[in-house]
């Protein structure tokens, strides 16, 4: 019998969830994606949760969708079922996430990591989209999320050789924000976390929104949207308390309000 696909522990105002497939180099099957999303959908709502940090192991953070549960379906069966649509329920929830990735993050692997607000990697970590060498292609929002990211021609040959890329590749392609020892990833990622967490919520919801916003629409809607979304951070507790501490030389209390 398998255990859980996840293991998670709460810290605070931190959630850290690992992914717990070691033996299949924590490859995502639909149990990983039923435990996030019944796990994060609703702590998503929860006030006091401020950040979520996502880790697999050293080996891998994920090495790809699970390709044993997917190699004998139909074309017919994959349509119906839309193979892959539970995970834009994870991508659509609000609460910042950290990807803190160790070893390979390959595939659907990659496509977790895109799907979260940033990633803290190892300088040993290994990044690539290489669902061409199976026959198929990315699935999990990697055509759409990789170019934004890293730009177009990167993308391509991504996608398109299925080579691997380096960590050093990955930060100056701005795969990743920051890259530090292997040991120290996930320590790296959850004192980033702790930080998120110790804003304002409504503040870095908005943010978060704002900058996702940028993928959607031109220059001047997003703008807009930013400055009306501003705008509306002065009906909060917190914006007052942010810039009275500032004025009054003292740390911040934000409750959230
Ligand atoms: N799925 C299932 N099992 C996997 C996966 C995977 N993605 N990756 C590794 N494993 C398993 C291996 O089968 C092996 O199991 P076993 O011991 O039972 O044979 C175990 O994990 C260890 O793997 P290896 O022995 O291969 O370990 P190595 O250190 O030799 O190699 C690699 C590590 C290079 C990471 C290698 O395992 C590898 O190439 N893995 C596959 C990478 C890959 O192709 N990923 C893309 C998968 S497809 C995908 O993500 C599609 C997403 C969207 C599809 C949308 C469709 C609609």
């Amino acid at each position: 019998m398998s255990g859980p696909a996840i293991v998670w522990e709460r810290r605070d105002r931190v959630l850290l969830i690992t992914l717990n497939r070691p033996r299949q180099l924590n490859a995502l099957n639909r149990d990983t994606v039923r435990e996030l999303n019944a796990l994060l959908v609703p702590a998503d709502k929860d006030p006091a949760l401020g950040c979520v940090v996502i880790t697999g192991n050293d080996k891998a953070f994920a090495a790809g969708a699970d390709i044993k549960e997917m190699q004998d379906k139909s074309y017919q069966a994959m349509a119906r079922d839309d193979h892959f649509a539970e995970w834009e329920t994870f991508a659509r929830l609000r609460t910042p996430r950290i990807a803190a990735v160790n070893g390979y993050a390959l595939g659907g692997g990659c496509e977790l990591m895109l799907m979260c607000d940033f990633a803290i990697a190892g300088r040993s970590a290994k990044f690539g989209l290489p669902e061409i060498k199976l026959g198929v292609m990315p699935g999990m929002g990697g055509t759409q999320r990789l170019p934004r990211l890293v730009g177009r021609a990167l993308a391509m040959d991504l996608i398109l050789t299925g080579r691997m890329m380096d960590a050093a590749e990955a930060l100056a392609a701005g795969l990743v924000a920051r890259l530090v020892d292997d040991d120290a990833v996930v320590e790296t990622a959850l004192k980033a976390a702790e930080t998120i967490a110790g804003y304002s919520k409504p503040a870095t919801l908005l943010a978060r929104d704002a900058v996702n916003r940028a993928d959607e629409v031109s220059l001047s809607e997003g703008a807009l949207f930013e400055r009306r979304v501003f705008h509306s951070l002065f009906a909060t507790e917190d914006q007052r308390e942010g810039m009275a501490a500032f004025v009054e030389k003292r740390k911040p209390t934000f409750t959230g309000s």
